[in-house]
């Protein structure tokens, strides 16, 4: 492996500064170091590209490559934490002050997002032959503020002060072409690097540039405005990652967006065919396969179309063929509104020969599925196009040759329900892929007090890259083992109290239960069920001073989608609670709430190691899997949560004993909710009346917006409005029970240890390193090791 040697991290640092490396600031070390730390991997890097590039690669097309922090992640995987140390010590710099400087590279929502980081992390580590690729957006997803306890939106300019981690590459720049505009796509190149190993991976990032920097005739005379129109039209391309597309001309930049990174990245790989294996494509199925990861990229089938047409002069059938053994998709929601749908204006508008090759996919499909003997109102269900609208979930299913879901319970349910109509067509392109998470960033390097004690337990760091390893020890846990692993949670908890302190000025109790819910605000995650739990809790206890209660601490982490008001308002509820509950001075000292602000994944570094609780609450069949939960397991948190996504699979894993699950399953609510009264469950459940009603009689002050009102409606229907959409009055009760349990259960300290530890130990097949070795096969391909 290769070492960075302290003299040049210094001379990194003097360069990045232009002063001696003891007289720099922090944030000019992280840069240094930074930089040393990409000179120590460019070799072995580049060492890599050359391999891969010239057998067969899998490439994974994702809009969102949700990141966090390099640094770290990169010393980690490198084993070279300890000399970096040094070598910052050695100018009298701390490291950890060094790592805090660095901005997170949020290109990217959620858990897709940060499921595609995952993958990518894990195929360096295995040493598979893939890159990823996607969009390089000037302003990562928006930065969150609270302002009397209601969300604001900020711009993240998350490159503005320089990035070390990304390479511009110039000279591979590609040209995309649209009807009104032309633009230059210039790849960035982001190094991930494996865990123990030479292999570096490539994230290639595309960044829109104008042909000209402006218009020179324009400036000239005076139209100083006009000047600069393209540039900044070009500019928009990349600027931002999910541009409100509510109105027409947002959804014509978010096509444009897709389209800018797919075309950019298959004329790459085109011509990246053609030098290695000449320039008849018919072979080019057997060099790439590409991951569509859900349906942004789904672009890339008529894009692939139209270059080996256009470009390589292939007929239809041969291209046709070529697309169908090419392309896999990965869905990853059952929500109706994530199946994205177009105006078959917008790619008239943008790319007419697109459209134009959009319109002979549906007539083929029309007359393949007619010949097969279909039904017209299943082939007009199916088909590409339906009136004005392109369907592109439908295209990626028609095209692809693999389709798979996230957990066993959503690929069932794509089977059955979000895709049947495909499923009874092909039924062999399904399977499915339950999600994992890297254990380097999710337990080496966030938790380190762990890993070491897992070092320990294990004999050596190899359960790093085989975390199934660590199930020989689940029955190791004895007394002296358990209270080792006592210390490292309480040490965690400690860290982290002070970091909430410090972040969001509230004090916490180490030795409270920490119960957390971290994960996008959205209805069917159900955080209101979460905050009208910890709503009646407080009325309990008021209602009765003698009542027992363990110190516990509601620990909250989630943006809403700007335009998402009903999110918005569960947040503005969320903090008012924790007004009510963190100034109340009896109840503060049981319980507090807090809602870390701008939640993100370095964040969610600091919060899993220190949680006892792994909120998991989805209403049942609507999570398709979630990954925080995995995350939570491996760092010892108990799962609190219904049999949905990939809770099903941890319960598996666990057993009964060692997770708190409740409420209607996938399958009992059709019944359930056909008779559902939310009303009446409103009158019935004892004290579920209260807390709803103290959303508007003044308890809680929504500061006038009538958001809370509108949630009090969401939940108990008014009008024509479908009341209780995700069944959380419904579920309460059932909740309520089994947190009230856990809350009991967590005295006998023993006890819940070795439930922890049950939950690190059985973690292993939700690494994905376990996700990606199945993907590999269905891709084709094996490890590359670099020499
Ligand atoms: C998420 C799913 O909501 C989550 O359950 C899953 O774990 C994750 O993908 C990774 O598969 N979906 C998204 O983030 N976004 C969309 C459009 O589905």
């Amino acid at each position: 492996m290769s070492k960075i040697l302290p003299s040049s991290v210094s001379s990194q640092v003097r360069s990045v500064s232009g002063r001696p490396a003891e007289a720099s600031t922090p944030m000019e070390v992280w840069q240094g170091l930074s930089a040393a730390v990409v000179d120590a991997i460019a070799d072995d890097w580049y060492a890599t590209e050359q391999k891969y590039r010239a057998g067969r690669m899998e490439h994974y097309f994702s809009a969102e490559f949700l990141e966090g922090r390099a640094l770290l992640n990169n010393l980690t995987n490198l084993g070279l934490v300890e000399e970096a140390t040094q070598a910052v010590n050695a100018f009298g710099q701390n490291l950890t002050d060094v790592l805090e400087q660095e901005p997170d590279a949020a290109l990217g929502n959620g858990g897709l997002g940060r499921l595609a980081a995952c993958f990518l992390d894990s195929c360096a580590t295995l040493d598979l032959p893939v890159a990823g690729y996607g969009i390089l957006y000037r302003y990562g997803l928006f930065k969150q503020l609270f302002e009397d306890g209601f969300q604001t939106e900020h711009p993240d300019p998350w490159m503005e002060e320089g990035y070390p981690f990304v390479i511009r590459r110039e000279e591979a720049q590609r040209i995309v072409r649209y009807n009104d505009l032309t633009v230059r796509a210039v790849p960035h190149d982001m190094p991930i690097t494996g865990y123990g190993t030479k292999n570096v991976v490539t994230l290639r990032l595309w960044r829109a540039e104008p042909m000209e920097e402006f218009d020179y005739d324009a400036f000239n005379s005076q139209r100083f405005t006009d000047a600069i129109v393209d540039r900044e039209r070009t500019a928009d391309i990349s600027r931002v990652l999910y541009p409100n597309d509510t109105t027409y001309e947002g959804k014509v930049l978010r096509v444009r967006q897709q389209y800018f990174f797919c075309s950019a990245s298959l004329q790459e790989i085109v011509d990246n065919y053609v030098t290695h294996h000449g320039d008849d494509l018919s072979g080019f199925a057997d060099f790439n396969s590409i991951q569509l990861n859900d349906t942004h990229p789904v672009l890339a089938i008529p894009e692939l179309m139209r270059l080996l047409m256009d470009e390589h002069h292939l007929g239809w059938d041969q291209a046709w063929g070529i697309v169908t053994k090419t392309f896999a998709y990965t869905n990853h929601t059952v929500l109706a509104e994530a199946l994205e749908t177009w105006e078959m204006s917008i790619f008239d508008r943008l790319f007419p020969r697109i459209a134009e090759i959009v319109r002979e996919i549906d007539r083929r499909f029309r007359q393949e599925m007619a010949e097969r003997g279909l039904d017209q109102m299943r082939i007009d269900y199916m088909a590409p196009l339906s009136g004005d609208k392109v369907r592109m979930a439908w295209i990626a299913c028609y095209a692809a040759y693999s389709i798979n879901g996230v957990a066993a319970l959503h690929t069932e349910i794509i089977k059955r329900d979000t895709l049947k109509e495909w499923h009874d067509v092909w039924p062999e392109r399904f399977n499915n892929k339950t999600n994992g998470v890297t254990p380097r960033r999710w337990l080496r390097q966030c938790n380190p007090r762990l890993s070491a004690l897992l070092d320990e337990v294990a004999g050596s760091d190899a359960w790093v890259k085989d975390l199934s390893l660590l199930a020989e020890y689940t029955d190791a846990a004895d007394d002296a083992l358990l209270d080792r692993l006592a210390e490292v949670k309480h040490a965690n908890k400690v860290d982290f109290a002070a970091w909430v302190a410090e972040r969001e000025g509230i004090e916490i109790n180490p030795d409270a239960i920490f119960d957390v819910q971290i994960k996008r605000l959205h209805e069917y995650k159900r955080q209101l069920l979460n905050a009208i739990y910890i709503l009646d809790l407080y009325f309990r206890m008021k209602e009765d001073p003698s009542l027992q209660v363990p110190p516990r601490v509601f620990i909250f982490g989630a943006k809403a989608a700007p335009g998402y008001i009903r999110a918005k308002g569960i947040i503005k509820l969320i903090n008012a609670i924790a007004e009510l509950v963190n100034n109340d001075p009896v109840i503060s000292q049981t319980l507090k709430v807090v809602f870390i602000h701008n939640y993100n994944v370095s964040p969610a570094e600091h919060i899993i190691p220190a949680a006892d609780v792994s909120e998991q609450i989805s209403m049942a069949g609507k999570e398709a899997s979630g990954t925080s939960n995995m995350k939570f397991m491996m760092n010892g948190a108990l799962t609190l949560g219904t049999l949905d996504g990939a809770n099903v699979e941890i319960l598996d894993a666990v057993g009964d004993e060692n997770a708190y699950i409740f409420g209607a399953t996938e399958d009992e609510l059709p019944a359930l909710r056909a008779t559902y009264n939310p009303r009446a469950t409103y009158e019935s459940v004892p004290s579920l009346k209260r807390v709803l009603d103290a959303f508007t009689d003044g308890t809680l002050d929504d500061n006038g917006s009538g958001w809370f009102a509108d949630l009090r409606r969401s939940l108990l229907g008014e009008g024509n409005e479908q009341a209780d959409v995700y069944y959380v009055l419904g579920d309460f009760a059932a909740y309520r029970e089994a947190k009230d349990a856990m809350a009991v259960d967590y005295a006998d300290q023993r006890a819940w240890q070795r439930k922890a530890w049950v939950n690190i130990t059985r973690s292993g097949r939700f690494s994905s390193d376990r996700t990606i070795s199945d993907y590999a096969k269905v891709w084709g391909i094996e490890p590359q090791p670099v020499a």
